[in-house]
């Protein structure tokens, strides 16, 4: 067996190289081992693609798919792990360096994005006939790099080298037809395969291409740089992923990338109903669902609407009809900055039949809620289109028959402020789907030790696809288990401080406790209280070296919008902190810093099963839900954090002994911060003034950039904006005292991994498994399809 497969790879690596395995770089044999596993697939692929087509089908309509790398995933998937290495080994090759030789298809910008890859994941494990839509982005999100503390943005063409994992599917492209030029687009799929299944999904990409690959007029009439110009022109579509995360920006550019990945989907979708079911399409939403997230994609909306009517001469009614059975929307946010709001004249531009659909929609709904009895008021505040905005969560609200946050706090808050005028009129269309994250990906993979530990205590694999199976052993397993939770923890952090020594040249102690944040840099995820904790701990081991406090890494890892300023000070202050910190040699290493450059999916592999602290600690009620939180309980990391987000149900799962929270709850806030004097906080908390006055004080140093003096100025005396928003310094004293005790706590070995055991046994809950079949079962009305 390991003998055939050895030859395969001998065959496609000698393919892709042009030489023998063994004079093949690394790169050249991770492509050719790409390329054996999709051609192990491809039967099973085309299989499962036809047998889902006839069916009731599910499409995941969603402009991010932060999917990382394919390659182990796919590997542990068949199950060929073992074998591949052994294999690779018998040509002498280290099946982990040709692993890292992989780019991660960064096709996100952080949750969002990798909640749609692990949906992908379950769908397939769970034989589900779901279809991930989204662009294929030449540039992924940015390559991250430090100059001097400050971050750096690199262009990230992550295929340029050749990706097997992505097929062309030249044949099946369709036009999208935009006023001022027409473009095709091609779709490129990517198999998702499942664990413990034949079944193989498709996560399908589309890029934008001219209608010819040259004008031949132009290109004749002497016009050849004009022609290379138009052709670029249509490639700018599908070439960069944009950068921001919850915050919108309203180019003309993203409007077009949304435009042509859901026509282009939409486009495909109505004629494979059509192939299967017949002409009628006021069927179409018995056979077909398609589910938002967020806005990004809610020109799906009028897009079917104008296929209905223009292409298939359905009346306005009945075709809205079929597009209110079809749409289901997922709200990722609270923050007002993330609302997509496009200017009216940007539609009229682009596609003006669009326009008029939306502006039909807009005059129906006012005269609906009109007859509703609905004050004129809050019309003009619901409504599709105002002014010269058109406002696409209303468009979403307006047409879905599901309306889902992503963790209860999250839904509860929706239903209770951000869409309560929905929900006044339809609250039967609100629920709650809590995220969940694979744990195949983000336990199985990346945690073997872990992995081996849980199968030889449940006797088998099954909890790699039911995880709720480790809840029967929280409490009956014998307290060798204990140690060997601690033998596993410290393990994977000698292996962490070896891959951190490597990559970012500091050198950190296994010994320590591992203290991790690792998320988009926000205001509201607040990295500076972390980082103000680290600072104020600096200066009491200063002022008293005797302190026994016991040794700590913290570890940062964010990247920052490029347009961002104030986040990219908050960068820019967290690395100062760290030089300074891991340079003193008063604090010999008794604390260091460390900030992971270019954060992404796979270090994120490295990060978390190293972790012992899981921060957690955005202001209440601004995290929707959060899903690192759930990777790190997985992993036997301890929750520190705020009552935001799904952190609530974690505490709910493990119980108060078992995870650390502080700080202001969401229904305190608007009392506390009424009347909220962050100066008084300064002056009269113990340690805060020392630290924030390090902003200003010639302590650290910005490099002339006025950047700290511009945070300080955010938290106390912003002139015209409210001082410390994100209540930093409301929150520091709770922060500091339930931090303190956790690390005093960590000292209790026995009942730390008794504590880490608990997370990891009750994480079941978190599982997209549990989040796909609610899905599922709930809005999507989709039974599993067996490929034969
Ligand atoms: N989220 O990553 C994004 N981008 C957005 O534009 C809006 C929200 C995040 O989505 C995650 C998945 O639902 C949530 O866990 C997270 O709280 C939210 O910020």
């Amino acid at each position: 067996m390991t003998q055939d497969l050895a030859s395969a790879i001998a065959f496609q690596v000698r393919s892709t190289s042009g030489r023998s395995v063994t004079a093949s770089t690394p790169m050249e044999v991770w492509q050719g081992l790409s390329a054996c596993v999709v051609g192990r697939i491809a039967d099973d692929w085309q299989d499962t693609d036809a047998a889902y087509k006839a069916e009731r089908q599910e499409h995941y309509f969603s402009a991010e798919f932060l999917m990382g790398r394919a390659l182990l995933n796919n590997l542990s998937n068949l199950g060929l792990v073992n074998e591949t290495r052994e294999a690779l080994a018998s040509f002498g090759i280290d099946l982990s360096e040709v692993l890292e030789q992989e780019p991660d298809a960064a096709l996100g910008n952080g949750g969002l994005g990798r909640l749609a890859a692990c949906f992908l994941d379950s769908c397939a494990t769970l034989e589900l006939p779901v279809t991930g839509y989204g662009i294929l982005y030449r540039y992924g999100l940015f390559k991250q790099l430090f100059d001097n503390g400050f971050q750096t943005e690199h262009p990230d063409p992550w295929m340029e080298e050749g990706y097997p994992f992505v097929i062309r599917r030249e044949e099946q492209q369709r036009i999208v037809r935009y006023a001022d030029m027409w473009v095709r687009a091609i779709p490129h799929d990517m198999p998702i395969t499942g664990y413990g299944t034949r079944n193989v999904g498709t996560l399908r990409l589309w890029k934008a291409e001219p209608m010819e690959q040259f004008d031949y007029q132009a290109f004749n009439s002497q016009r050849f740089t004009d022609a290379i110009v138009e052709r670029e022109r249509t490639s700018d579509i599908s070439r960069v992923l944009y950068p921001n995360d919850t915050t919108f920006e309203g180019k003309v550019l993203r409007v077009r990338q949304q435009y042509f990945f859901c026509s282009a989907s939409l486009q495909e979708i109505v004629d494979n109903y059509i192939e299967h079911h017949g002409e009628d399409l006021t069927g179409f939403a018995k056979y077909n669902s398609i589910q938002l997230n967020d806005t990004h994609p809610v020109l799906s909306i009028p897009e079917l609407m104008r296929i209905l009517l223009d292409e298939h001469g359905m009346g306005w009614d009945e075709a809205w009809e079929v597009v209110t059975h079809t749409f289901a929307y997922t709200n990722h946010t609270v923050l007002a900055e993330a609302l997509e709001k496009w200017e009216m004249q940007i539609f009229d531009r682009l596609f003006p039949r669009i326009s008029e659909i939306v502006r039909e929609i807009d005059r129906r709904f006012r005269e609906d809620m009109n007859k509703r009895g609905v004050d004129g008021q809050t019309i003009e505040y619901m409504a599709p289109v105002s002014g010269n905005q058109v406002r696409m969560a209303w468009i979403a609200c307006y047409a879905s028959y599901s309306i889902n946050g992503v963790a209860a706090l999250h839904t509860e808050i929706i239903k209770r402020e951000t869409l309560k005028e929905w929900h006044a009129i339809w609250p039967q269309r609100f629920n709650n789907k809590t995220n969940g994250v694979t744990p195949r990906r983000w336990l199985n993979q990346c945690n073997p030790r872990l992995a081996s530990l849980l199968s030889e205590v449940t006797g088998s694999d099954t909890w790699v696809k039911d995880l709720s199976v480790l809840a029967n052993y929280t409490d009956s397993v014998d307290e060798s288990v204990y140690d060997r939770i601690n033998e596993i923890k410290h393990a994977n952090k000698v292996d962490f401080a070896a891959w951190v020594a490597e990559r970012e040249g500091v050198k950190i102690d296994p010994d320590a406790i591992f203290d991790v944040q690792i998320k988009r840099l926000h205001e509201y995820k607040r990295q500076l209280l972390n980082a103000f904790y680290v600072l104020d701990l600096y200066f009491r081991i200063k002022d008293d070296p005797s302190l026994n406090v016991p040794k700590r890494v913290f570890v940062f890892g964010a990247k920052a919008a490029p347009g961002y300023i104030r986040a990219k000070a908050i960068i820019k202050f967290i690395n100062e902190v760290a030089r300074l910190v891991n340079n003193d040699e008063d604090i010999n290493g008794r604390i260091k810093v460390v900030f992971i450059h270019n954060y992404n999916v796979s270090p994120a592999e490295h990060i978390i099963p190293a972790a012992d602290v899981s921060e957690q600690i955005s202001m209440a009620g601004k995290e929707a839900s959060g899903t690192s939180n759930m990777k790190f309980m997985m992993n036997g990391a301890l929750t520190l954090g705020t009552l935001d987000g799904a952190n609530v149900e974690i505490l709910d799962a493990v119980g108060d002994d078992n995870a650390y929270i502080f700080g202001a709850t969401e229904e305190q806030l608007p009392s506390l911060k009424r009347d909220y004097d962050p100066r008084w906080h300064y002056e009269n908390v113990p340690g805060l003034k020392r630290v924030i006055d390090t902003l200003t004080d010639g302590t650290l140093d910005d490099n002339g950039s006025g950047w700290f003096h511009d945070l300080r100025q955010s938290l106390m005396e912003p002139g015209w904006e409210v001082p410390d928003v994100y209540y930093v310094l409301g929150d520091f004293a709770s922060y500091r005292d339930v931090k303190d005790k956790m690390a005093a706590d960590h000292a209790d070995a026995r009942g730390w991994a008794r504590k880490a055991w608990v997370n990891v046994t009750k994480s079941g809950r978190f599982s997209s498994d549990r989040t796909i079949r609610d899905y599922a079962e709930q809005v999507w009305k989709l039974e599993p399809v067996r490929a034969e």
